[in-house]
């Protein structure tokens, strides 16, 4: 197994509800370290740009209106096989479907707002990673 790094964002749904410890503590609990962490507002732009790959599905518009409804946590996870780790930790993208123990078993509201985001391969985590945070602003 190799140590990787991950992208993770904690979506308005949960900043709104307070609920940025709890969902750090998932992680820190299954041995990811949180190595890179800041507090955004989104500009349309940025979660446009950000969500890029799903410009053609039906849910774009919408996703993007929530994405920005509030503040995100953007945070770096570093650990062993990090990128599935993490999803494992997030559970189905739809809570309905989430394992129980998991974050959006215990946490999402729904289908959409489902509290959080993680990079789904090790090269999209790359490319993620690289759109939120400069080698400085991560610390390993
Ligand atoms: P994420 O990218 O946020 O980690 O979630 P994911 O891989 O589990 O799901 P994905 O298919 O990449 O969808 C991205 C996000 O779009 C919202 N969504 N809405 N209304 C809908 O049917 C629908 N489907 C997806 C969710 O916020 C999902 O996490
Ligand atoms: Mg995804």
């Amino acid at each position: 197994m190799a140590v990787e790094r991950t992208l993770s964002i904690i979506k308005p749904d949960a900043t709104r509800r307070n609920l940025t410890g709890k969902i750090n503590a998932r992680f820190e609990e299954k041995g990811l370290r949180i190595v890179g962490q800041k507090r955004l507002q989104l500009t349309r732009a940025q979660a446009e740009a950000f969500y890029g790959v799903h410009r053609e599905r039906s849910f774009f518009g919408e996703l993007v209106d929530f994405m920005i409804s509030g503040p995100v946590v953007v945070q770096v996870l570093e650990g062993e096989n990090a990128v599935l780790a993490n999803r494992e930790i997030m559970g189905a993208t739809n809570p309905a479907n989430a394992e129980p123990g998991t974050i959006r078993a215990d946490f999402a509201e729904s289908i959409e707002a489902n509290s959080v985001h993680g990079s789904d391969s090790l090269e999209n985590a790359n490319r993620e990673v690289s759109f939120f945070f400069s080698e400085i602003e991560i610390a390993g």
